[in-house]
């Protein structure tokens, strides 16, 4: 018996458009998911959505579709700290993906060893309230202390608003720390403005990285014209360029495949590629973004 999905849940689109911006070879993903198959991977009991399947073989499908060389494949909160479909997709990528996990504070040194070898280089720390239920903060910093010696970095995802809070934690943490979409801005508040300047000077610590991820999430002024317009979320490029602007080492692009509980619309994921141009504007920025920098966190030693 497989779970219903969570009623009004929006499928990924299928028949994505070639992108006019040919990615440059070698471009990573630095951050997409793949959704069970439900019947072969069950998502966790603790979840709060139930989504439809993306399998390994279609995201990789749209990897080759879109010119993409590699993946990360980000550990989705369906399926809680059980990472078997996300080691599942990395494993069979081989050299072409690496993962991030959820892990709970207890892991022993084994499976830490274990996701290391499939290709695991961090864990995910989840501050969003809609998806988890928080983790006490001693938790968070037991596991911090544990994968630093691999090397491991740390994903946060947390909302704007929700940084004051949580910066003087994060400070403490001992590994590199990854933010997912630019930290969630509100964009309908001033690129100049305390909150998002407040997020940069967080994003100025050494060894932060910053994904310029996911416009169709950020977006208020909306989706690509149902016509074929090739609409950019004008709205969030100030947002994403002054971040690309500021710290061109130390950002990270991705699609955020199969795009998890959107409400308003199906990105078409041919059109991000396409917005990548808008927010790296020139090639030597994209090749950074889009090449350089993920390999230096995830393949370091590696040529593309
Ligand atoms: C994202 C964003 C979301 C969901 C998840 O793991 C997840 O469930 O990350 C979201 O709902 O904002 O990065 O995919």
């Amino acid at each position: 018996m497989t779970a219903p999905k969570t009623p009004g849940w929006l499928d990924w689109y299928a028949g994505p458009a070639t992108p006019d911006f040919s990615l440059p070879p070698g471009a990573v993903d630095a951050h997409c998911h793949v959704f069970g198959p439900q019947a072969e991977f069950p998502f966790a009991p603790e979840r709060k959505y139930t989504p439809c399947d993306a399998s390994k073989d279609q995201l990789f499908a749209l990897r080759d579709h879109l010119g993409v060389s590699r993946n990360v494949v980000v550990q989705a909160t369906c399926h809680g700290a059980d990472n078997s479909a996300m080691l599942d997709a990395v494993r069979a990528a081989g050299e072409r993906a690496r993962g991030v996990a959820t892990v709970r504070p207890d892991i022993g040194d084994a499976e830490l060893r274990e996701l290391d070898a499939a290709g695991v280089r961090g864990v995910r720390f989840n501050f969003v309230k809609r998806l988890v239920d928080a983790a006490p903060t001693e938790d968070l910093a037991a596991i911090a202390k544990k994968i630093a010696p691999l090397g491991w970095h740390v994903v946060l995802y947390f909302e704007a608003a929700d940084l004051p809070g949580l910066e003087d934690f994060f400070g403490t943490l001992p590994v590199p720390l990854v933010i997912d979409h630019m930290g969630r801005p509100d964009v309908t508040k001033p690129v100049r403005g305390e909150e998002f300047e407040r997020f940069l000077r967080f994003a100025g610590r050494t060894d932060v990285w910053v994904k310029v991820s996911c416009p169709e999430r950020l977006t208020v002024t909306g989706p690509p014209a149902l016509d074929g317009e090739r609409h950019a979320y004008t709205d969030v490029v100030p947002f994403a360029r002054r971040v690309v602007e500021e710290f061109p080492d130390r950002v990270l692009w991705g699609t955020d495949w199969p795009h998890p509980n959107l409400k308003s619309h199906m990105p078409d994921d041919g059109l991000l590629v396409d917005h990548v141009p808008l927010i790296a504007e020139t090639a030597a920025a994209q090749r950074k973004l889009l090449v350089d920098n993920p390999m230096r966190l995830y393949w370091p030693g590696e040529t593309a």
